[in-house]
């Protein structure tokens, strides 16, 4: 493990847990609800990557709305700080506990509530994981409207709370957008009903977008309301190989112009991260056996007309291929061909029969990684990539890949052990060129610990003040999620 704090002390004005406390949570919750014991906290105090670690005493499993509510309550009244937990599937140290502050993980409350099968509106409870959402809305005919590697476990509450993006982002948008309302617990314990079902509504300020993206810094998300997509009828999926970056930059602007609104993803990454699939994951296998490239593309199309829909992408592909785009490329033909396919990127489908998660996993494989989740143009997206190699040289693998459709970028850089060294050549390189380029250091990660005191990068020293003042507003006493998001400084 590498420490967590980073230069930040814990702040005094939080209080220890007491028995008081204990007995209280004990008396509100049940025993079995106030986890104490060591092993379960263990896994709770570290995030997935097991890079930030913190070393809270206690973890709370609440049922329902009211029960957060008391707790928040009880906290606030007592200052104790909070961390709210999903599925720790975050990648910036935003869902563990920096010192000891209490856990409340959403996993118990899990309960769907309606889908309206007019509307394709679900409501349901936070702590949903998001395959079980997307399973559930199968059988009616419908999908989430994002999917992402860590779906298995990532809960609907925590991709709100870190408006996560994914790899369908580039059809269905933004949470933004998708998000019709939400129930949200402040941090008084005061119960935030926005939880609506309107496509429009003007009626003053859409309080909700606070909420996207606070990565628990605002409040607890308890309840969220979703648009979700019809499911349609026909996938298809083509694995393609470019000769350069620029191919692949030329390849996407032809995409949109001839696939237009079938596009349900856009992913590329280059063939250092393609080796480093095929070096640590089992049962990855290299497309192409016979040559090498230097970049990889994967075009995922999405219709309700399957003969239609798979000629108008084979069409494309042949004119690319004319055209020098593509240098070799295939379309999956059978949905386990589709799967080998997305094994090597992320989006599992058949999760029973694999257990591994595709390129996040091998960078965590591969040794102790930094990663940077960069929104950038385009044109520039891969610079960054080429000028961090030499920078690094032996000591790193810099690897490139990412939502190339959205313009993001996850950069990642391998090394043999977390060092500061190396971390001071990256860093503050990669905010400074990313600032320059007026792209952004989180892209859909957020900013949780790894980033709080890097969001001047990327907004106006205004907009950040504003930001500490929304957040004095509403958590006065600073409990909730604290040393994340903002810099700490601004917040005393
Ligand atoms: P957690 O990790 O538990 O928490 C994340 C943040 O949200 C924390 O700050 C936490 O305090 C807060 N939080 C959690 N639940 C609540 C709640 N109910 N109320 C208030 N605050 C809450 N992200 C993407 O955007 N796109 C991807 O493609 C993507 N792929 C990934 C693939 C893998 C293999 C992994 C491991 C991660 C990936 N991520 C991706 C990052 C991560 O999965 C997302 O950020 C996800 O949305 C986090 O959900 P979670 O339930 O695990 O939240
Ligand atoms: C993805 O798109 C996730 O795979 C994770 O956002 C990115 O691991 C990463 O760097
Ligand atoms: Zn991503």
């Amino acid at each position: 493990f590498t420490s967590a704090a980073i230069n930040i002390q814990r702040s005094p004005s939080f209080s220890k847990l007491n028995s008081d406390d204990i007995g209280y949570f004990k008396s509100m919750l049940g025993d079995k609800n106030v986890v104490q014991d060591e092993d379960r906290l263990s896994a709770a105090n570290v995030d997935w990557m097991r890079k930030y670690k913190g070393s809270s005493q206690l973890l709370l499993l609440p049922r329902n709305t009211e029960e957060v509510s008391k707790i928040l309550h009880h906290c606030n009244s007592r200052h104790l700080a909070i961390v709210p937990q999903g599925g720790n599937t975050g990648l910036v140290g935003g869902s563990v506990p920096v010192y000891d502050e209490v856990i409340i993980s959403l996993a118990s409350m899990d309960q769907i509530i309606s889908l309206d099968k007019v509307n394709g509106i679900l409501i349901c409870e936070a702590g949903c994981i998001l395959e079980n959402l997307n399973s559930f809305l199968a059988n009616e005919g419908f999908i989430m409207p994002l999917d992402l590697g860590a779906k298995g476990s990532c809960q609907i509450g925590g991709n709100v709370s870190t408006n996560a993006g994914g790899l369908h982002f580039i059809r269905y948008g933004s949470l933004h957008g998708n998000i019709l309302g939400l129930e949200v617990v402040l941090a008084d314990g005061t119960v935030l009903d926005m939880l609506g079902t309107l496509r429009k509504d003007n009626t003053g300020y859409d309080l909700k977008h606070l909420f996207i993206g606070s990565e628990g810094s605002l409040g607890i998300v308890t309840k969220v309301s979703i648009l979700t997509p019809p499911k349609l009828l026909s996938t298809n999926l083509a694995l393609l190989a470019c000769k350069d970056f620029l191919s692949c930059q030329k390849l996407l602007l032809e995409a949109k112009r001839e696939l237009g609104e079938a596009i349900s993803a856009f992913e590329f990454m280059d063939s250092d991260a393609m080796d480093m699939v095929l070096a640590h994951m089992d049962g990855a296998r290299n497309p192409f056996p016979s040559s090498s490239y230097n970049f990889y593309v994967l075009i995922e199309t999405t219709g309700s007309d399957e003969s239609y829909d798979k000629a108008k992408l084979e069409a494309f592909l042949l004119r690319s291929m004319e055209g020098g785009l593509i240098s070799d490329g295939a379309i999956a033909q059978d949905i386990n061909q589709a799967s080998s396919f997305w094994q090597i990127r992320e989006k599992l489908m058949f999760r029973k029969a694999m257990c591994w998660q595709g390129m996040s996993e091998a960078t965590v494989k591969a040794g102790a990684v930094y990663k940077y989740d960069l929104s950038l143009p385009v044109e520039k997206l891969y610079d960054i990539v080429e000028e961090m190699r030499p920078r690094l040289g032996e000591k790193a693998k810099v690897v490139g890949y990412g939502h190339l459709g959205d313009g993001n970028l996850h950069l990642n850089i391998i090394t043999k052990q977390y060092d500061n060294n190396i971390l001071a050549q990256i860093e503050p390189f990669v905010y400074e060129w990313t600032s320059t380029h007026r792209g952004s250091i989180s892209a859909e990660h957020g900013l949780g610990l790894m980033k709080a005191d890097k969001i001047h990068y990327s907004k106006s020293p205004e907009t950040v003040q504003l930001m500490a003042s929304i957040k004095k507003l509403l958590d006065p006493s600073g409990i909730l999620n604290p040393y994340k998001v903002l810099p700490q400084s601004m917040l005393q």
